[in-house]
């Protein structure tokens, strides 16, 4: 028997670093570089696209009782990829980029857990958006122009939202078997491990990247 809870839990390290980061912290203060916030928006948005295919297909194996919160989640997505592009239009930026290698990675393990039972997508959905949840929480109030970022994924309503794809990430794994629910447990280890490397990613830019 396991929870969504029991994953952070047992993982608390992992999970830690999947959700400070000095980009965040320096988002907070006000001095990240707009380079490298201009590389995590435009690497950011590349990766919603490929999420909102991975939010869609989780519906596809959900109980209709699900549907509701996955539903509203969708419609939500459907907004920020417009919010995307229009914060890219007011930076200057194109979001036409190509994906930097560790959004490459990331992608890349979405489509894989899309063959993966439910209660296994369940999970991974979970743990993506709780890490962004607390990911732009924990800094405390963010300055000016970050706070607006800060509160499109720690607003009240966005929690519950989280709080919703707990509960029924958790309805799914108590009626899963044994190795479904160790499954469940490595891809949320993987999703905490890629939300570190992608602020990473974003941090180090442009030394480390498109060299
Ligand atoms: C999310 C995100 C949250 N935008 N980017 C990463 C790397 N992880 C999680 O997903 P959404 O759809 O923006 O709520």
């Amino acid at each position: 028997m396991i929870f969504c809870q029991d994953l952070i839990e047992r993982h608390p390290q992992l999970w830690h670093n999947a959700t400070h980061h000095p980009f965040l912290d320096a988002c907070q203060s006000g001095t990240i570089g707009p380079e490298q916030f201009d590389t995590w928006l435009v690497q950011d948005y590349q990766f919603v696209v490929e999420f909102t295919r991975f939010l869609a297909n989780v519906l596809t194996g959900a109980p209709v009782e699900h549907f509701d919160v996955l539903l509203g989640g969708l419609v939500a997505i459907k907004d920020e990829l417009n919010w995307f592009r229009e914060k890219a239009r007011e930076r200057g930026l194109t979001l036409q980029a190509d994906k930097h290698p560790t959004g490459e990675a990331y992608t890349q393990y979405l489509a894989s857990w899309e063959v993966k039972p439910y209660p296994v997508r369940a999970t991974a959905l979970w743990a993506i958006e709780l890490a962004y949840n607390q990911g732009w929480q924990l800094p405390g109030k963010m300055a000016s122009p970050y706070d607006e970022f800060a509160d499109r994924w720690g607003n009240p309503e966005f929690t519950e939202y989280v709080k919703h794809l707990e509960r029924q990430a958790d309805e799914s794994l108590q009626a899963a078997s044994e190795p479904v629910q160790q499954q469940a447990e490595a891809v949320f280890r993987e999703v905490a491990r890629l939300e570190r490397e992608f602020w990473q990613m974003a941090f180090a830019s442009p030394s480390e990247n498109f060299a």
